[in-house]
């Protein structure tokens, strides 16, 4: 496929994910990191039907994921789940029925490089209103280590509601706003038999898991214990409900595509009681499934709605 001969980038209802009318003019389009082109690979056939595009930091979590949603939506898997973006070996992407699960590695330049290509690809998919979501870890902020928080906002490292980025040597603001309805959908789901409490908030998305986040413990820092507390205290004084290191850019990229999206992570610690995570790696497996639970029970509804359609 190519898009050779196409004047305009908007699908037949009048939208696009894309605003870069350069892309107009490339015979082939290549997604390097996703180890996929416009030419050589049938996009439509291969992923015109997704609908949910769910990313993580890990591979082994979003192969988790594609697992658990094959169960839940009860779509039957022959053989073991393949890796589509197997050629690339940067990142892990699975496909089952309606869910698009991939991972992105850590900090907002792995994602990002990983996001904006998924963008392309949905829209040469055909996709149409794709959302998408992040399910993730993070260091809670007041709240007990296990809570799940969606989040409402992202703060970048300035403590601006932004994600910040050079583009021909200026730095460019983006609003790092999620979509409130969404937020409330996924909030909607919790159930009083839920053995973990669901919060939502603002959460803070650094650029570093040490000094970045006001850690104690590591090679460099020279902040008292003190300076730590003021700081995650103002944190939390502003809303703040947990520490990352993608919303703000996941809230901007999907934003300025028009994309529905949220955010929703499991928490490993409470960052006003410590800094280091040390939490049995079993605790912390079964905790990174929580996310998953509350994003598959909105998949499972959502995707009811538009079969029955
Ligand atoms: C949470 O966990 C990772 C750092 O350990 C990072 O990707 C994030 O946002
Ligand atoms: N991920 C983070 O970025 N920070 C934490 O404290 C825990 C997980």
């Amino acid at each position: 496929m190519s898009n050779a001969g196409a004047n305009s980038l908007k699908q037949q209802d009048g939208k696009s994910l894309l605003k870069n009318d350069h892309l107009l003019n490339l015979e082939v389009d290549v997604l390097y990191h996703l180890g996929l082109d416009t030419s050589s690979n049938d996009l439509k056939a291969m992923f015109g039907d997704v609908k949910y595009v769910c990313m993580g930091g890990t591979k082994y979590r979003m192969r988790e994921f594609a697992a658990y949603m094959a169960v839940v939506l009860e779509i039957p898997q022959e053989g073991k789940l393949v890796n589509l973006t197997k050629h690339s070996q940067r990142y892990a992407m699975y496909k089952v029925g309606p869910v698009l699960s991939v991972s992105h590695g850590i900090g907002i330049p792995s994602m990002t490089v990983l996001m904006q290509e998924v963008i392309k690809l949905m829209h040469y998919a055909g996709v149409k209103d794709p959302e998408f979501f992040r399910i993730g870890t993070s260091g809670g902020v007041g709240i007990p280590a296990g809570s799940v928080v969606v989040s409402s906002w992202g703060l970048n490292g300035v403590l601006e509601r932004t994600y910040d980025l050079p583009i021909l040597g200026t730095t460019r603001k983006f609003p790092a706003i999620l979509d409130n309805s969404l937020s409330q959908e996924l909030l909607a789901t919790a159930s009083p038999d839920d053995d973990f409490e669901i919060h939502s908030g603002g959460t803070f998305a650094t650029d570093d898991f040490y000094r970045g986040q006001a850690r104690l413990d590591g090679p460099f820092c020279d902040y008292t214990d003190a300076d730590k507390m003021t700081f995650l205290k103002k944190l939390s004084s502003m809303g703040v409900k947990n520490i990352e290191m993608e919303t703000t850019a996941f809230a901007a990229f999907t934003g300025e595509a028009g994309i529905r999206s949220a955010v929703v992570c499991v928490t490993f610690l409470d960052r006003l009681l410590g800094d280091q995570v040390t939490t049995s790696k079993s605790t912390l497996l079964d905790w990174q499934t929580r996310p998953m639970t509350v994003i598959g029970r909105y998949i499972v509804k959502s995707y009811q709605k538009t079969k029955s359609k």
